[in-house]
C-alpha cells in the first residue's frame, strides 16, 4: 500500500493517530494493545497483510499481502455512546454500506457482523471492548473487506460463500479510497448512534429479511424463524415457528439447509 497515498488520504479526516504496517498479526491486537497506552480517539491501525487474521469466538480472518483493506478504529466512547455499545457494531456496518453504495453496489448487513454483496461475504467486523471494571475504556472496531479478487479465501476455509469488491465490480477499486469513504461515512453517522433513527437505518439494510434462517446464539439451542428485524439495541429479533417473537443478542445467522 502506497504510504504516501494513505497519508495524504486520511490527513482530510478528523482521526488519531495512524499506524501502518507491511504486515502483522491481526490489527485489532495491535490495536488493543495500543489503547491499553492511551491511545487517542479515532485512532487508526491498516496493515497490508494479516497474519493472524481474527473472526469472533476464534475464527480466522483471511487476509493474503496487498490484496485487502484490514484495518481497526479504536473507539473512546463518549458517556452517551457507552449507553450504546452494542449499536456500534452497526454504525461500522452502516460505514462499510455507504462506502459501497458510493461505488454503486448494494450491500447488506447480516446480523451481527457480515457485509454481503449479493448474498456472498466480502467483509466482517470484529469490535472488541477494554474495561476497567463496569466501565468501558475503548472499543476496538476491526474492519476486513476482501478488494482484489486474489483476497477470497478457498472454499474449504469458508462457512459461507465469499466475494470481492473487484468480483462485483469488474475492476480493484483503490484501496486507500475504499478506506477513506468508509472512515468518512463512520464519522458523518457517529453523532446519529443513540438516535431512533439510527436503527431504522440499520435495519433496512439488513439481510435475509422475512426469509427462514437458523440462528445458533451461543450457550444455547437454536432457533428457526424469519428475520423480522432489530430491537433497539441492535439484537436480532426472529418470528419462530409458533409465531412468537424471539430476540437473540449473539449468535450466528444460517440461512435454514433445504430439507
Ligand atoms: C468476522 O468474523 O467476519 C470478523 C472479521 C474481522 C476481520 C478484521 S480485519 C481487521 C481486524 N483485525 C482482525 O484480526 N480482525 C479484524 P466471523 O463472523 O467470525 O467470520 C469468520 C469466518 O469468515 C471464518 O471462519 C471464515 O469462514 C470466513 N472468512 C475468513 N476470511 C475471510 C475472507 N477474507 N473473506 C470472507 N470470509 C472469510
Amino acid at each position: 500500500m502506497n504510504q504516501n497515498e494513505l497519508k495524504k488520504s486520511l490527513s482530510q479526516l478528523d482521526l488519531g493517530n495512524v499506524k501502518y504496517f507491511d504486515s502483522t498479526g491481526s490489527t485489532n491486537d495491535e490495536a488493543l494493545a495500543w489503547a491499553a497506552n492511551d491511545a487517542d480517539d479515532l485512532s487508526l491501525v491498516i496493515a497490508d497483510e494479516q497474519t493472524a487474521g481474527r473472526g469472533r469466538l476464534g475464527r480466522k480472518w483471511i487476509t493474503p499481502k496487498g490484496t485487502a483493506l484490514a484495518f481497526s478504529l479504536i473507539l473512546n466512547p463518549t458517556p452517551e455512546e457507552k449507553l450504546h455499545l452494542s449499536r456500534i457494531v452497526g454504525l461500522a456496518a452502516l460505514a462499510v454500506v455507504q462506502a459501497l453504495q458510493k461505488r454503486e453496489l448494494s450491500s447488506q448487513i447480516k446480523w451481527p457482523n457480515d457485509i454481503l454483496l449479493d448474498r456472498h461475504k466480502v467483509g466482517g467486523i470484529l469490535t472488541e471492548s477494554v474495561w476497567t471494571g463496569e466501565d468501558v475504556d475503548c472499543v476496538v472496531i476491526g474492519i476486513g473487506i476482501n478488494v482484489a479478487k486474489e483476497s477470497v479465501p478457498p472454499d474449504e476455509a469458508l462457512q459461507f460463500p465469499a466475494t470481492s469488491l473487484e468480483q462485483a465490480l469488474g475492476h480493484s477499486p483503490e484501496r486507500v479510497e475504499v478506506l477513506t469513504d468508509i472512515l468518512n461515512a463512520f464519522i458523518e453517522l457517529r453523532p446519529r448512534l443513540g438516535t431512533e433513527e439510527f436503527i431504522s437505518q440499520w435495519e433496512s439494510q439488513l439481510a435475509l429479511r422475512g426469509e427462514t434462517v437458523q440462528v445458533n446464539p451461543e450457550k444455547a439451542p437454536a432457533i428457526t424463524g424469519q428475520v423480522d428485524g432489530l430491537e433497539s439495541d441492535g439484537s436480532l429479533r426472529i418470528r419462530n415457528e409458533h409465531g412468537e417473537f424471539v430476540t437473540v443478542r449473539f449468535g450466528d445467522v444460517r440461512l435454514r439447509p433445504l430439507a
